[in-house]
């Protein structure tokens, strides 16, 4: 059985979700895309093999023959999408963040346990697809390090784009830490504070950068996020747990050993696209194999509901510059 899917939002991340479905994961080809873009739309759809354009993306999820929809859209705009698809009983594969607020994000949770029909949406948390993490989980789901204590988290990207804000940097870039520190730990994040050391000048005009997050769990784990979206060299994402028995890192990306010139140096990921590549076929694979067969089981919209909350707690840390807690609501049972 082949899964027809319809992506809504055809920039970086939609466009590379449609030549990883044609290319990269078995079970699925696309059908139909939007974009307010039209002509990027359609060189998507073209590239994919004749999908249909909607003008829309509520259009889209209209569309009888979409089983199943990827939303790679702006994140103000996942809201209406996932909510549209849990109405129609749609798979949905949403990029992160679920929403950017926690009260949006509650919609969609609310939505999807009311509808009864088990779940449906799935958030874009493509690290708990990478073999690195999936490694650093084993070892402590295995018991052997002991209770977790701490972890130290680090996330540099190379540069950001010119609309790049300091929320930007918490709800596209630390939510990725804050995710993975709630998959890893099983615990939920219960306070935020943020802290600012000088700013590099290599930072875009305004933007405090680089930044640091302090998490506490509801457990009393810490975590620690160096967050530097403008350190210039490169990619770099690392990942240490430390607990009462020993510590699990992160590996490194296999990178080859080049001897060159007085230096034995290994290229460092250009950005999350290559570091994650290999995450981003695991998370789409498991989408479609869950969505075909009746049975999502990736990251929920409980995951977006909380990963937000947390963020929004960091961006009022920032904001009031003390610590902040996260008041989450009821989990209602379908995420339990
Ligand atoms: C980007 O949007 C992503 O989602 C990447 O995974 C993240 O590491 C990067 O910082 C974001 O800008």
């Amino acid at each position: 059985m082949t899964l027809k899917i319809g992506i809504i939002g055809t920039g970086v991340m939609g466009g590379d979700h449609a030549r990883r479905v044609a290319t990269g994961v078995s079970g699925a080809r696309v059908v139909a895309v939007s974009d307010p873009d039209t002509g990027r739309a359609e060189r998507v759809a073209g590239a994919a093999g004749g999908a249909r354009v909607h003008a829309d993306g509520l259009a889209l999820v209209g569309d009888a023959e979409v089983e199943a929809v990827l939303v790679a859209s702006p994140p103000d705009t996942h809201e209406a999408y996932a909510l549209a698809c849990v109405a129609a009983g749609k798979p949905v594969l949403c990029e992160k963040p679920l929403a950017p607020t926690a009260g949006a994000c509650l919609r969609v949770v609310e939505a999807e346990a009311a509808a009864g029909g088990g779940r449906l949406v799935q958030v874009g948390f493509m690290r708990r697809y990478d073999e690195g993490y999936l490694a650093v989980k084993a070892a402590l789901d295995g018991g052997l390090l002991g209770r977790p204590l701490l972890v130290h988290c680090v996330h540099r990207n190379a540069g950001v784009g010119p609309g790049f804000t300091g929320g930007t940097i918490i709800l596209d870039s630390v939510v990725h830490e804050i995710d993975a520190a709630r998959w890893l730990l099983g615990q939920e994040i219960a306070a935020a504070t943020v802290l600012a050391p000088r700013r590099s000048a290599l930072a875009p005009e305004g933007l405090d950068d680089p930044q640091l997050v302090l998490l506490e769990t509801g457990a009393g784990v810490l975590v620690d996020v160096e967050i530097f979206v403008s350190c210039q060299y490169g990619y770099d994402v690392r990942c240490e747990v430390v607990g009462e028995r020993g510590t699990v890192s992160l590996p490194e990306p296999a990178e080859a050993l080049v001897r060159r010139q007085g230096l034995r140096a290994r290229r460092v990921s250009g950005d999350w696209r290559r570091r994650f590549a290999g995450a981003y076929r695991g998370e789409l694979q498991a989408w479609v194999d869950g969505a075909a067969r009746g049975g999502i089981a990736g990251p929920s919209a409980w995951d977006g509901y909380a990963a937000t909350a947390a963020a929004q707690a960091c961006m009022a840390a920032v904001d009031a510059r003390r610590r902040t807690t996260v008041e989450l609501a009821p989990r209602p049972g379908l995420y339990a």
